[in-house]
């Protein structure tokens, strides 16, 4: 057997840089790195000399690189991921949020942590966690719940069998997710004599399972005996690049779709079977249709409350079935489960059904929610006294979006007004990080999508809170001359948080920024902290400022950051549904107890 010396550092990279998809791309894209005393020498030392085969990119926070690469694949529809390496210690658990991030959103992503001596020689080293009671545990260990696959590297010829594993799972998708490598500092360095086999490059399919027969069978069954069937269409179809599929089986059986935030684009916004979105932030007309519904079918979606209103939106018995690649999203709430590839899956019913046809819904349904969505969307009249609303920015956002804009946000107020009135055009049109609903997200994820995607106009919305909770991967946008636009709507604080605690009889507390303990007012400079770190920023004083400021992003080289003050207290009142948040049983507040009564009712509707 020819064998090759390599440290263990060396041969990762090496293993790494050889895997491609099926496109003949490399399946990882580059690697994201913070060096510290746990990867700079091993990991570090192969990383730049590999720098021409696998590019090292250099962010400022290990969570949000780590969101930079999960948006990445995101929006490459995990065709392609990206990996990250950090330190021991706190830039390792820095990237234990987006790992959960990733792993809520079932991305590939690929962590590498730096991890304490094997050898334990110099124990404790700087920054090491010590367990008095188990000597086995390291920081590293948070990462196992909220990593798909987790392998901690103490020997260096554990790589031969750890690296096949992490590319089978970040490539696998039914069980893609995140894949931590906790790196044991001391084996990066120490060298072995690999088999060079081990770094012939290898490709990876996207595999499509087709469905058990019996299971098929009792499906078609399932859709025939149904008279007012919806489709829940979920972040699967995107994944398994089943959306013309979708679109074609839709027509053919005239079943309407309505979309989750992941499956959202999968059918244009003005596509007559595409009722809009489902669920807490859906639109009217997607939730008349699924509370009449006799069957719900879920193609490639986990259910999660924001789509399912908590299940009360589904409450009525009814059948559920699911078409999904993952038994364990299959099989929820008692689900009939098809598990198969999306756009098998869908092929393969539509032959079944033949000619069967539901009944088509009545236009008007449509037509009626987007005289409601348009009129909170549109330019107000001036008011100088006025602040715009969230809608309104929105509004203006879409009016300057192009056919291969993509909208992109994760947590606040916008998600659910966009999932609402954002007119999706085609897919990957419209990234929204909804699983994990993660502030930070936004400015990073940004960044992801832009290098994913070069050729689209990115527009990334965030609020004031997301905003300053993690910002600083604008400055790797700047440096990287990567052009995003970021809109920033300022309403000076929690908007969405303070609005669910006034629905719940909370007081208004601990939120917006002047209800908080303080003692000066915020009057936090948002274009001056875009400026100071390169980014071309300015204010937009009113929506006709924002639509100028939007057209001139066009013109920009780098990121351009528009920030405008909005209204914290206006939402759109059409469409929506129930979502379960438990008001507090006993309370001093009239409020809180009226609400607990309404809760209480709500509650016992759903049942
Ligand atoms: C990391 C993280 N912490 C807390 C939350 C809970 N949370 C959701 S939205 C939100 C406030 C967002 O404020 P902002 O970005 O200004 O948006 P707004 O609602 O004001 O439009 C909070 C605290 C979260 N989603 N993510
Ligand atoms: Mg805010």
């Amino acid at each position: 057997m020819k064998t090759v010396r390599l440290t263990a550092a060396q041969a990762a990279i090496r293993y790494i840089a050889a895997q491609k998809n099926e496109d003949g791309e490399t399946f990882i894209a580059g690697m994201w790195a913070i060096f510290g005393h746990g990867n700079v020498a091993g990991i570090g030392e192969a990383l730049h000399a590999a720098r021409d085969t696998l590019t090292t990119y250099r962010g400022h926070n290990e969570q949000s690189m780590a969101h930079a690469a999960i948006a990445y694949a995101k929006q490459l529809g995990r065709r392609r991921a990206m990996a990250v390496t950090s330190s021991i210690g706190p830039g390792a658990t820095n990237m234990v949020t987006a790992a959960a991030l990733a792993h809520v959103n079932r991305l590939p992503v690929l962590l590498m942590p730096g991890d304490v001596f094997a050898n334990r020689g110099p124990d404790p080293v700087l920054q090491q966690v010590e367990d008095f009671g188990d000597g086995t545990v390291s920081a590293n260990d948070c990462f196992r719940p909220v990593s798909r696959y987790f392998d901690r590297i103490t020997r260096p010829e554990q790589l031969l069998t750890a690296l096949p594993r992490a590319f089978r799972v970040m490539t696998d998708p039914a069980d893609c997710g995140p894949v931590t490598l906790a790196f044991c500092q001391d084996v990066q360095a120490e060298a072995y004599d690999w088999p060079e086999s081990f770094f012939d490059e290898r490709i990876w399919r996207r595999r499509r399972p087709r469905p058990d027969e019996n299971e098929l069978a009792d499906a078609i069954e399932a859709i025939r005996a149904a008279s007012r069937p919806v489709i829940v269409a979920g972040g699967g179809v995107h994944y398994a690049d089943a959306c013309a599929t979708l679109k074609a089986f839709a027509e053919k059986h005239a079943i309407p779709v309505v979309e989750t935030q992941a499956g959202k684009s999968a059918l244009p916004w003005d596509h007559p079977l595409n009722l809009g979105p489902v669920g807490v932030t859906g639109s009217a007309s997607a939730n008349a249709i699924c509370e009449e519904a006799d069957l719900v079918f879920g193609v490639g979606t986990r259910f999660q409350d924001f789509t399912t209103g908590s299940w009360a939106l589904f409450r009525k018995k009814r059948r559920i079935l699911a078409l999904n690649v993952q038994p364990h999203d299959g099989t929820k709430h008692d689900a009939q489960a098809l598990i198969a590839d999306a756009d098998v899956g869908l092929k393969l019913l539509s032959e079944g059904l033949g000619s069967w046809k539901a009944e088509a819904p009545a236009p008007a349904l449509k037509e009626d929610w987007f005289r409601a969505a348009d009129a909170v969307t549109e330019a107000p009249a001036v008011d100088e006294n006025a602040h715009p609303t969230d809608m309104q920015v929105i509004g203006a956002v879409q009016r300057a979006a192009r056919e291969n804009t993509v909208v992109m946000c994760a947590a606040g107020t916008m998600p659910g007004e966009l999932h609402k009135l954002w007119k999706a055009g085609r897919p990957g049109s419209y990234h929204m990080e909804y699983g994990y609903s993660c502030m930070g997200y936004e400015i990073a994820g940004g960044l992801g999508i832009k290098m994913a995607e070069p050729d689209r106009d990115v527009v990334v919305m965030v609020g004031d809170g997301s905003y300053m909770m993690m910002n600083s991967e604008l400055a790797t946008a700047v440096s990287m001359g990567v052009k995003i636009t970021v809109v920033i709507t300022d309403n000076r604080g929690f908007g969405c948080i303070n609005r669910l605690q006034m629905g719940t009889g909370g007081a208004e507390f601990n939120n917006l920024l002047d209800h908080t303990h303080h003692v000066n007012p915020s009057h936090i400079d948002f274009v001056a902290h875009a400026a100071s770190m390169g980014a071309d920023a300015r204010k937009a004083g009113s929506i006709a400022e924002l639509e100028t400021a939007l057209a001139e992003a066009r013109a920009a080289k780098g990121p351009f950051v528009v920030v405008i003050d909005t209204d914290p207290y206006p939402t759109t009142e059409a469409g929506g549904y129930w979502w379960d948040v438990a008001v507090p049983e006993v309370s001093d507040r009239q409020e809180v107890n009226a609400a607990r009564k309404a809760y209480e009712n709500a509650l016992k509707e759903r049942t």
